[in-house]
């Protein structure tokens, strides 16, 4: 009846969840021991403890000592750092370099400041409770001034300042819309800006919930529907270091294998083996590069995990090597789902050595997937997750390297789309419901999974898709937004919340391309094609019995525009690259949001229709139909139309011009950026490298390439190759200094270009202290650019 107008029936109350928390009270006593800072107080018990210098966990029970064992989630250790404590009358102050707690005691309300004073998070009027159901609750000052932002996959805006948000890894087939909340992944992380500044806050707790930045003026609250309140405060103060600081905690992506952030063509489903070859001979003799194609659920015997279909695929491993061949991959979807089957290998062993998940009472829970009755392994158990992991080397061995994980919220056909809630995990000798892991049922399947398939592959790296997560799912997969739907609203959707995964510590997603249900049209597969140049993760997929969205499947022009933005992809690749390592490195985001570098900024807090690849790229899609130009708001400095060259004033909005073929971007006068070429699939090796050059008035720009062999871990122990390019202009001369580092990695390109965008024809160019002779330069007078090519 929730479909109906009867659902605001007059006589329906509104439902509240959450009501009669009681308060923990008042201080009565603490005590040290090591780095753990004791309290107790008249209704509950506190535990302070500082992770590192910039990060503190609270966690509150209102029944004992908090249990500090954390979830699944954290993989950063604590620093054992003993902080210097200070009781007087009012309060107890725990103090370290960086950060101090202030705990007043009547009421118990915690404060944190960091060591200039600032105010981080304030506890107000109300603090920490509970209530009898077990659920617990915190409090905290909101400021007029703070935005909010994380939250894992959330639709809506960028700044979640006004929201209420629920996590609870949902599958939602219906349209997605500003009032889906639980979508697939559960990230309950989120960073407050505040005058600039910014603190993060990682409520560790796997049950299902709730956050509210909206029902009170001064005041926000997170709670969830069980276990203990358990949470991180990250200092900050910038954005970037916050990141930095939660995926201390959480950990970073490794470096996706390169192919990884190819163009990737995946369709439900490509249906045979034939139709699997059409396709890649569409693609190689249209020359449309592409890296992975997808193998939906058809490619299986009956929906049973780990088998193909003898009669759709009677030779799936020529076809993977076959494909490997000529630099594309294959990439099967695996859901958790096991057939119950008693002559299915799969599920007998599962069966026989306790693997799937059990009630309480011993029987095994079935559910309803796509095979019908199913199995669905215990990933808490760690002999499970290793079970799965080996199985996958049915895959491995026939040359497959990356997965894609669907269905693992755990998805089932049922009225509350998930398991019963009452199944009990194993999870290692520590049961608990699945009410309380239902979270990281998906970020487990991923572990076993990643796992799994980088032992088999022998120091190759891996590539995992995944649709449900936890927090820390970054560590093992790439995240893709689910099932969107070929409406432009739905392309709009995808900007913000692709960004707010990115500031939740998953740099590594994107939305299906074109959009999965629903009929794509010609122009809305140029205009998403566009935008997915710039998604870290850029995949076509579509739903069966809907029309085919293949780079193809408009007609010659739409083929045309898709390729040009196909292309694009590869000749950013090496600027993209580069990125990728930064956040494997310090967990920054690829695509970001114009906040994240321009924070002070009042035009960007809520700027959800553009965002940034890098420091000094903006991206401004096209994101409705016949629309031919759009305003772009560029932040402080000069930049620079990447097609015309033309140089726009920042700190104003403008009005530019984008017909079809067009992508808007800009790039900030004063950097450099690198492209590679057009080339069928990563699989071929670049061979030439520019560097565009964009100094206009500025006198400096400098940029730092990151490159390996895109394949190995190799990158872990230093076969890593790092180039500094600086570039200084004095008078009539341009200074180009190329520092290679010591990283043992031989780049495989033999050419390097430098183009001077905006240059004058007399100008006199050095590289590494020696003049470029006239011979070796060329000037264009159209472009105003001047192009030197070298030898590597
Ligand atoms: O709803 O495997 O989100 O990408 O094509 C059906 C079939 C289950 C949902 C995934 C979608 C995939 C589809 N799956």
């Amino acid at each position: 009846m929730q479909d109906t107008s009867f659902a605001i029936h007059p006589g329906t109350k509104k439902q509240s969840i959450g009501e009669n928390f009681k308060d923990i009270g008042a201080f009565t006593s603490y005590t040290v021991e090591e780095d753990v800072v004791s309290f107790k107080t008249e209704n509950g018990f506190v535990s302070v403890i500082f992770y590192n210098n910039h990060t503190v966990r609270v966690t509150m029970n209102q029944k004992q000592q908090p249990s500090l064992k954390t979830s699944f989630a954290i993989i950063g250790n604590r620093e054992g750092i003993i902080p210097n404590i200070n009781e007087n009358e009012n309060d107890v102050q725990i103090k370290t370099n960086d950060l101090n707690v202030i705990v007043t005691k009547k009421p118990f309300r915690i404060s944190i400041n960091d060591n200039d004073g600032r105010a981080i998070v304030e506890e107000g009027k109300n603090g920490m409770a509970s209530n009898e159901n077990g659920e617990v609750i915190c409090f905290k000052k909101m400021d007029e001034y703070d935005h909010f932002y994380g939250f894992g996959e959330k639709t809506g805006f960028l700044n979640k300042r006004g929201e209420k948000m629920e996590m609870w890894n949902t599958d939602v087939y219906a349209p997605h819309n500003p009032e889906t909340d639980a979508l697939y992944q559960s990230i309950p992380f989120f960073i407050t800006l505040r005058e600039g500044l910014a603190h993060g806050i990682f409520f560790d707790n796997t049950w299902r919930t709730h956050f509210d930045l909206k029902s009170e003026k001064d005041t926000y609250s997170f709670k969830a529907e069980g276990g203990q309140l358990d949470y991180y405060v990250f200092r900050g103060p910038t954005i970037k270091e916050v990141l930095n600081q939660y995926t201390k905690l959480t950990g970073t992506m490794p470096i996706p294998p390169k192919w990884a952030l190819g163009y990737h063509q995946s369709r439900y489903s490509y249906e045979t083996e034939e139709e699997v070859r059409t396709l890649v001979n569409n693609f190689l003799e249209k020359k449309i590069p592409v890296d992975a194609i997808y193998l939906d659920i058809h490619y299986m015997n009956e929906y049973r995990v780990f088998t193909f279909d003898q009669d759709r695929f009677p030779t799936a491993k020529s076809l993977v090597e076959d494909l490997n061949k000529v630099g594309i991959k294959i990439v099967p979807i695996v859901d958790p789902g096991v057939k119950e089957d008693p002559e299915y290998p799969i599920y007998q062993e599962g069966v026989r050595e306790n693997y799937f998940c059990k009630y309480l009472e011993g029987n095994i829970y079935f559910g309803d997937v796509w095979p019908g009755n199913s199995a669905f392994p215990d990933f808490t158990n760690s002999k499970v997750r290793n079970w799965w992991g080996q199985k996958h080397k049915f895959y491995t061995d026939l040359g497959i390297a990356g997965i894609w994980n669907d269905m693992n919220e755990p998805a089932i056909f049922n009225e509350t789309k998930t398991m019963d809630i009452k199944v009990m995990h194993e999870n290692d000798g520590d049961p608990k419901t699945h009410r309380e892991l239902h979270n990281v049922y998906g970020l487990l399947m991923g572990e076993a999974t990643y796992e799994g398939m980088k032992k088999q592959l022998n120091g190759k790296r891996t590539f995992l898709l995944t649709r449900a997560g936890y927090a820390g799912v970054q560590r093992y997969a790439s995240v893709w937004t689910g099932d969107n739907r070929s409406f432009w609203e739905h392309l709009q959707l995808a900007l913000p919340m692709c960004m707010n995964l990115g500031m939740s510590g998953v740099a590594f997603c994107g939305p299906d391309v074109g959009g999965f249900a629903h009929d794509t049209s010609g122009e809305l597969l140029i205009r998403w094609t566009q935008f997915g140049t710039f998604t870290p993760y850029f995949r076509n997929h579509s739903a069966i019995n809907t029309v085919r969205q293949e780079p193809w499947s408009f007609g010659e022009d739409v083929e045309v525009l898709t390729k040009k933005y196909i292309e694009q992809r590869y000749v950013w690749l090496p600027h993209l690259y580069t990125l990728f390592q930064e956040a494997h490195k310090t967990g920054v985001p690829v695509m970001r949001p114009l906040v994240l570098e321009y924070p002070t900024d009042v035009n960007t807090f809520n700027l959800s229709d553009q965002f940034m690849i890098g420091e000094n790229v903006i991206v401004a899609p096209i994101l409705t139909p016949t629309t031919k130009h759009r305003v772009v708001y560029l932040p402080e400095g000069r930049w620079i139309n990447y097609w015309t060259d033309e140089i726009l004033e920042g700190n104003t909005h403008h009005l530019v011009e984008a017909p079809i073929d067009i992508l808007p971007i800009f790039i900030k006068e004063g950097s450099i950026i690198p492209h590679g070429t057009v080339k069928q699939s990563t699989a071929t090796p670049e061979d030439e490298l520019t560097y565009h050059i964009y100094l206009g008035k500025d006198k400096y720009a400098s940029y730092r390439l990151y490159e390996d062999d895109g394949q190995t871990f190799g990158y872990e122990n230093g076969e890593t190759f790092e180039q500094e390019i600086v570039c200084e202009k004095e008078q009539g001369t341009i200074s180009i200094s190329v520092r290679e580092s010591n990283g043992s990695y031989d780049p495989t390109w033999t050419k390097e270009t430098f183009v001077i965008h905006a240059c004058s024809e007399d100008v006199v160019v050095s590289i590494n202290g020696e003049e470029v002779y006239a011979v070796d330069k060329k000037y264009d007078h159209a472009t105003n650019k001047l192009t030197i090519t070298t030898l590597r």
